[in-house]
């Protein structure tokens, strides 16, 4: 496929995925960047890290890009604790800072879709944050608050895990406004939803409550599946509402020399174990080449060479494995970020 109309066809299939009230985002011109390298070539191992370049990193948001001035801005730690907090960006660059890698995904992302990115993040632990406001016995929850009015809420327990980062950076560049300048929260093992940008307010809380997205219906703990996501088969980047391959046995990314297929993989901060491809419709599966990220946040990339004997129709699709789980191919949990697994119709002339 030629690039423009590989691009074309990603322009107007990326419609408003996470629901109908959309109001804006969600329009990402991304090429995956998977299409970029050359994984058909045996000879090239997969790299530890993948990075969605800013330029091509979606951007989801409820409403319109908020700017914050940073002389004005301010993050507060209040609700249910004992001493409120009062940081401003001053005190976020004082505190430690650390990088780490860690995946972005909407939980409305389907299996060939863009609503997905891999950044090298930095900032500095909330923790010692939260330790200084001293959290009451009686918070259960923290309602988090953005500059734009967007709210989203996860249990206190999920707050205090050491590896919730406060982040001003991404891929080495200060956070641009689209991606939540100055500060937004990063809490693994969660869908974007559960990533407020443009962080204002941590609110400890003694009841229960939902945020924006969740009050339409999705869920409420937001927590990355087990789950591959089929990119790529030959040198066609898979869109999920542009199913079907067909192949030539010969000539350029003919079939005869081998059909390449890859992805990713994603969990909640679990290691992925192993990925499959099925070309049979799911009766059978083959161990798909894999690299070993170091930070369990990240994305898996997979790839697996399909040498075919025979032309005809086949369907292909991959499935993941992580330590507590095994992808159901079956499932399909719309809100629950299992937009159900992609099985691409290719067609071996
Ligand atoms: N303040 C604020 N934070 C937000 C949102 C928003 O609308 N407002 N959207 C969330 C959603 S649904 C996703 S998927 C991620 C996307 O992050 P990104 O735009 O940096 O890729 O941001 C989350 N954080
Ligand atoms: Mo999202």
């Amino acid at each position: 496929m030629q690039r423009r109309q590989f691009i074309q066809n990603l322009l107007t299939t990326s419609g408003a995925l996470l629901g109908a009230s959309l109001i804006t985002g969600c329009q990402s011109k991304t090429i995956d960047p998977l299409f970029l390298l050359d994984l058909i070539n045996p000879k090239i191992s997969l790299p530890d890290h993948l990075i969605t370049p800013l330029s091509d990193f979606y951007v989801q948001n409820y409403a319109l890009t908020s700017r914050v001035n940073l002389d004005t801005w301010k993050l507060t730690i209040g609700g249910e604790v004992e001493t409120p907090v009062v940081l401003t960006f001053d005190d976020i660059l004082k505190a430690p800072q650390e990088s780490f890698y860690l995946t972005m995904e909407c939980i409305g992302n389907p299996s060939g879709g863009n609503l997905i990115g891999n950044a090298k993040w930095a900032g500095t632990r909330l923790l010692p944050f939260l330790e200084k406001a001293t959290l009451k016995s009686t918070a259960i929850e923290m309602a988090m608050k953005a500059n734009d009015w967007y709210e989203t809420t996860l249990p206190i327990e999920e707050l205090t895990k050491p590896d919730v980062f406060l982040v001003h950076q991404m891929n080495d560049k200060p956070l641009t406004k689209e991606h939540g300048f100055p500060l937004r929260i990063l809490i693994p093992g969660h869908f974007g939803q559960k990533q407020p940008k443009w962080l204002t307010e941590l609110n400890a809380i003694a009841t229960t409550k939902k945020g924006f997205w969740e009050n339409q219906g999705w869920s409420n703990t937001a927590e990355i599946p087990t789950h591959a996501l089929l990119r790529q088969v030959q040198t066609d980047r898979i869109w999920n509402q542009h199913n079907r391959v067909t192949l030539a046995k010969s000539g350029i990314a003919g079939w005869e020399d081998g059909v390449l297929v890859a992805g990713i993989a994603l969990d909640r901060s679990r290691p992925i174990t192993r990925v499959e491809v099925s070309t049979d419709g799911g009766n059978s599966w083959q161990i798909a080449d894999q690299n070993q990220p170091s930070s369990p946040h990240e994305w898996t990339l997979w790839r697996y060479r399909w040498t075919p004997k025979d032309a005809g129709n086949y369907k292909l699709l991959a499935r993941a494995i992580s330590d507590g789980e095994i992808q159901d191919i079956n499932k399909h949990d719309r809100m629950n970020g299992q937009s159900g697994v992609l099985k691409i119709d290719v067609m071996l002339d």
